[in-house]
This record gives structure tokens, sequence and C-alpha cells, in this order.
């Protein structure tokens, strides 16, 4: 049996609307850095140079936002995450991960779910860089979330033992936001 498209909810958009906290932080390619820390064997810093010398690639799939507007088809491009979190190699402790964003923005997912592979840094969208209204220059992507898991202007990804709720996780919504289950608040 075929899974529908729109999970249960939800209503379909064509547009593309604009979600954050209403802080658009002043961050171009020239100053974007990505900071990759805690239970890590080695802590780096990637710049724009060093994301866009690595496997390039472009994935389609679904944006499911909380607020019941989902997009469908969405083409990204970017670097597979686990293909940045390699370049960091987490410790076997390392369970969890926090994205902080540069606007003050933090949300929490398990590191197996960020090593999945539709997870995306991601730099381009509609075959357009990422503007700055979604997060451009770099975001994350993770298409299997409700959309708040999606990190715009990505800053860093912080790697700990024990599960620590982001932004809106500590506000009430769901530690896993599945839209399949309707994860939505807690
Ligand atoms: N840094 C940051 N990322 C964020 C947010 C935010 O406020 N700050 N909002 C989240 C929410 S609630 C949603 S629905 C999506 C919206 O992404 P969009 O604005 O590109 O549609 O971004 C998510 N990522
Ligand atoms: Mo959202």
């Amino acid at each position: 049996m075929n899974k529908p498209r729109i999970p249960p909810g939800q209503r379909l958009v064509t547009d593309f609307p604009v979600l954050d906290l209403g802080i658009q932080p002043d961050i171009h390619h020239e100053n974007w850095q990505l900071r990759l820390f805690g239970l890590v064997s080695q802590e780096l810093v990637l710049d724009w140079d060093h994301l866009l010398s690595l496997p390039q690639v472009r994935l389609i799939n679904d944006f499911h936002c909380v607020t019941t507007w989902s997009r469908l088809d969405v083409p990204w491009e970017g670097v597979l995450a686990r293909e940045v979190v390699a370049l960091a190699g987490p410790l076997p402790e390392a369970r969890h991960v926090t994205l902080h964003s540069y606007d003050g923005y933090t949300t929490n997912v398990s590191l197996s779910a960020l090593l999945d592979d539709d997870v995306l840094v991601a730099h381009s969208v509609d075959d357009a860089p990422l503007a700055i209204e979604h997060g451009g220059p770099v975001r994350l992507v993770l298409p299997k979330r409700y959309a708040w898991k999606s990190a715009k202007w990505l800053s860093a990804i912080e790697f700990h033992a024990e599960d620590r709720p982001g932004y809106w996780e500590v506000r009430g919504y769901h530690n896993e936001a599945d839209p399949w289950k309707e994860e939505r608040y807690s």
C-alpha cells in the first residue's frame, strides 16, 4: 500500500512560509562557520569553502511544519550531515546532539537521526542559494521530523551523552517530532 504524502492534520501549501523567532542574524557565506564540538575525537570549525569542498548532493523531500503546513518535493542541495559529522568523529558515548543557530535558537535530535541518509547541511533550495529568511547561508534539513528540528542559520553541532531539549522542546513541543505519528506537543 502506498503511504499518503500528507501526514495527519497537515495541509498542502505551494508557497514557502517563513517561520522563526524573528531574529535574522547578519551571517553570510564569508563569515559563516560551523563548529563541531563536545564528545568528538576532533573538534573543528568548518567554513564555507570547506563545506563546498565536500561531496555535494541534491535531495528532494517533503517539509512538514507543526503549524500544519506541508510543502512537498522541496529540492535541497548541500552536504549530507553524516559527511560533516564524520570529520569530527563522535565518541562512542555521544548519543545526542544540539543544533545551535546564529539567532540563538537550539534544537535537539538523537545522533542516529542526524546520521540518516536524507539529512542535509543545506546551502541551496529551489536551485538557488538559500535566502536568509529560509536560513541562509546554511541550515540543517531533517525531513523525517517536523520542521522546527531543521535549524536555520546553523552555527554548531554539539555532541553529548544525554538528551538536552532545545528551544521549542523545553516549551512543550514533542521531543521526537515525527509528523507521521503526530508528535506535535508533549
Ligand atoms: N535558527 C532557527 N531555525 C529554525 C527556527 C528558528 O526560529 N530559528 N524555526 C523553526 C521552525 S518552527 C520552522 S517551521 C522552520 C521553518 O523554516 P522556513 O522558515 O524555511 O520555512 O525553521 C525552523 N528552524
Ligand atoms: Mo514550525
